[in-house]
């Protein structure tokens, strides 16, 4: 693709920001399209220098606008049109650029260029998402996270189209609309948003058991990730890959989040609606602007072909995980997502994923809802994006050249030369011409799977259990996340009005889980479920695994303290020594000590210094961070102890299971919050150096699982 002649007066622009320079293909390529305004004159799109941006033609000074005021109609017909449809699904979304780079043992299992060399390193454009909540909805509401990964590869671009859980809701793309129109916020008057807690929801999924895993799922603390750098992704369907040989093996994709696992609790999620509605993308921004990049590895699970049927389910069965206690993940990469995106609308709106983009050495498998897949995400982005020349945008395009016959249609850009736009032709020398498939470098093979059947409009037998993997996910949870789930059934179906959708959840899904879990769900609404589970035996299924620990969110703890963000407290008086020496230690282990304080005045030390706040006690809420030190000073934990806001932040932060240090007189300021000392994660001592390494390993343990019965009855 060409430079875009529109920006080339710009391109040797004095803008070379750390963000614009990483030197990859991609970033490459798009910096022909960064355009920095530094030093030029404002003009038209046409090119004409505009002397006055303030006021429009007039007939007099008092009088009517002229129709011939060329200038001011073709800012406001720019202005009229800004706005594209958003999403029909991951409206709301937040991304970045990075790099994926194979290990040694990719390259045996695919043919494709990106998996070759250990040393290549192929360009990614990642974006998060959530599923219901329009463009401008809260971060942290109950939803499946959207993570789509774009590779630019020599080959061209392979989209891994994924999500933060491995299942799904349906086994067919049939009823994706009736799904979505089910979960979206309810068609009279467009409420709830971002939220699934609404009777067409839980009318839906009650009436489709097959929704039965993916619910309990999105009915866990997976459904709201502390930061997109704790999120596992999953490509979910079963993909082939095709090594060098041509071979094809049955793949599940995974991403190992480097950072561990974390999620939010659901009542801090809920207060971040409002404290933060933009948490997650905002984390991640701040993050990649301080040179903490966000770190993956890529897994696969491999199935040979003749193992296909050796499950006690269907790999084809999108509802359905293959444990990991059963085949095992072999990391294959890792991606590194290190740059923020110049601007939102260009790149993270203008994006088109596909999980049909793909290149040779990785196919499809029959997955029914994969199948449909390949046909909506092409079809959406016409509309979308005003029609089929999308992949010219900037961001789409892939880094390799792409010549076709594909000619015309809207905003084309390309300016193809030459006479023949078809194929054969002997007027431009046959060119392009196709690529026969090779080992390397050879054109797209589909894979020769060889399929003998008749036509039907029919689900497979194979398909037929909906409930044991749903059993095995509960089984596998720890005490607290039980008591978290079975609290997401309690809400979410408390916001359910016909009283016989809350009974058929109650009676005829959950009983099919677990009876305990009914039991305890029928409870909180008086609703008493059946004796033995409803479900005919072919729907209950039967799972060989009782557990499999990958399953739990505590399973993949974070060694370190690295990226966590602990709010130090502190008002006039405060021990300012301690406060530095602890910032210091912090950072040593890579974690931030943040400055809040009740006002954006410097806070004035017991030394006689003074320390500039990074926020105030309602700028960066204890929902937001996650520690908080109360810094020693008798002042300053005065100040803090007459503030509701000071106490409200201690408890607060006690109910969501954080750890608490208190240093000098700061017990006298916990003890006035309700907070006992000792207590399950609350360190006290004289010195930084007293309470630091207790602090430091309940920091790394995230949160205090053990507080979680009793932090239920803290008021805040
Ligand atoms: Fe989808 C967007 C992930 C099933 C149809 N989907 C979309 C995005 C993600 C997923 C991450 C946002 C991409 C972005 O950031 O732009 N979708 C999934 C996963 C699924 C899934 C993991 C099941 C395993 N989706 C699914 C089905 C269909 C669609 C069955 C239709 C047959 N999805 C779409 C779509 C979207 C989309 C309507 C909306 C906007 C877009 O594609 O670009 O085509």
């Amino acid at each position: 693709m060409a430079n875009n002649p529109y920006t080339e007066s710009n391109r040797n622009a004095a803008h070379n920001t750390e963000r614009h320079s990483n030197g990859d293909s991609k970033s490459e390529r798009l910096q022909a399209y960064r355009s920095d305004a530094e030093g030029h004159d404002l003009r038209t799109n046409q090119g004409t220098r505009i002397a006055d941006n303030h006021n429009s033609l007039k007939a007099g000074e008092r009088g009517p606008t002229l129709l011939e005021d060329f200038i001011f109609r073709e800012k406001m017909n720019h202005f009229d049109h800004e706005r594209i449809p958003e999403r029909i699904v991951h409206a709301r979304g937040a991304a970045a650029h990075g790099y994926f780079q194979p290990y040694e043992a990719a390259a045996q299992y695919s043919r494709a260029a990106l998996f070759k060399d250990t040393g290549q390193r192929t360009p990614v454009f990642v974006r998060f998402s959530t599923v219901q909540g329009g463009r401008g909805s809260n971060d942290t509401v109950r939803d499946v996270r959207g993570f789509a990964v774009k590779f630019y590869t020599d080959e061209g671009n392979w989209d891994l189209v994924g999500n933060n859980m491995p299942v799904f809701f349906i086994q067919d793309a049939m009823k994706f609309p009736d799904f979505v129109h089910a979960v979206k916020p309810e068609p009279h008057n467009e409420i709830p948003q971002g939220q699934s807690a609404h009777d067409t929801f839980w009318d839906f999924v009650s009436l489709m058991p097959e929704s039965a895993h993916m619910v309990l799922w999105t009915m866990s603390d997976r459904a709201f990730p502390r930061h997109y750098r704790y999120m596992e992704g999953f490509g979910v369907h079963t993909f082939r890959l095709i090594d060098r040989a041509g071979k094809a093996r049955f793949v599940k994709f995974h991403w190992k989040p480097l950072a561990g696992t974390h999620s939010l609790i659901w009542d801090e999620a809920q207060k971040l609606w409002g404290r933060d509605p933009d948490f997650n993308r905002r984390e991640m921004w701040d993050d990649i602007e301080n040179g903490d990049p966000l770190e993956w590895e890529l897994g696969i699970q491999v199935v040979e072909e003749g193992d296909e049927h050796t499950f006690d389910f269907d790999i084809l069965d999108p509802t359905k995980l293959i444990p990991e206690e059963q085949v095992p993940v072999t990391p294959i990469g890792k991606m590194v997502l290190d740059r923020n995106p110049d601007n939102y609308f260009a790149e993270t709106e203008q994006v088109a994923f596909n999980p049909g983009n793909v290149v040779p050495g990785i196919d499809f498998s029959n997955d029914p809802l994969l199948q449909g897949r390949l046909f909506s995400y092409l079809d959406t982005q016409m509309l979308r994006l005003g029609g089929p020349n999308f992949h010219e945008i900037p961001i789409n395009q892939p880094v390799c050249p792409f010549h076709n016959h594909q000619r015309d249609a809207p905003h084309r850009q390309t300016i193809n030369k030459g006479q023949a736009s078809y194929e054969p032709n002997s007027i431009d020398g046959g060119w392009p011409s196709e690529t026969p498939p090779a080992p390397e470098d050879g054109g797209f093979e589909s894979y020769q799977e060889r399929i003998d059947a008749h036509k039907v409009r029919a689900r497979s037998e194979s398909f037929g259990d909906h409930y044991s993997q749903a059993r095995l996910f509960w089984h596998s949870q720890s005490d607290v996340e039980q008591e978290h789930i079975i609290a997401a059934y309690a809400f979410e179906l408390s916001k359910v009005e016909r009283p016989w959708i809350r009974e058929r959840v109650i009676q005829q899904i959950l009983p099919n889980i677990d009876m305990e879990l009914a039991r305890r769900v029928g409870e909180v609404h008086g609703i008493k479920p059946p004796d033995q589970p409803p479900a005919v035996k072919e729907e209950l299924g039967k799972s060989a695994l009782k557990a499999s620990a990958a399953l739990s969110l505590l399973h993949r703890q974070q060694p370190d303290i690295r990226y966590r963000k602990v709010a130090i407290l502190a008002a006039d008086g405060v021990d300012g020594e301690q406060v530095e020496v602890l910032q210091k230690k912090l950072k040593q282990d890579g974690a931030t000590g943040l400055i809040i304080a009740p006002s954006m005045a410097p806070v004035k030390t017991l030394q006689g210094s003074s320390l500039t706040p990074d926020a105030m006690l309602n700028g960066l809420p204890s929902v937001t961070l996650d520690a908080v030190v109360v810094a020693g000073g008798a002042d300053s934990v005065k100040t803090l102890t007459g503030s509701g806001l000071g106490l409200y932040y201690v408890q607060e932060a006690y109910k969501h299971l954080k750890p608490i240090a208190g240093m000098g007189d700061a017990h006298n300021m916990l003890d006035a919050a309700g907070i006992s000392v000792p207590d399950e994660g609350v360190v006290v001592g004289d010195s930084v150096d007293g309470i630091y390494a207790d602090f430091r390993e309940a920091v790394r343990g995230h949160r205090v699982w053990s507080r979680d019965a009793k932090a239920n009855q803290m008021p805040a």
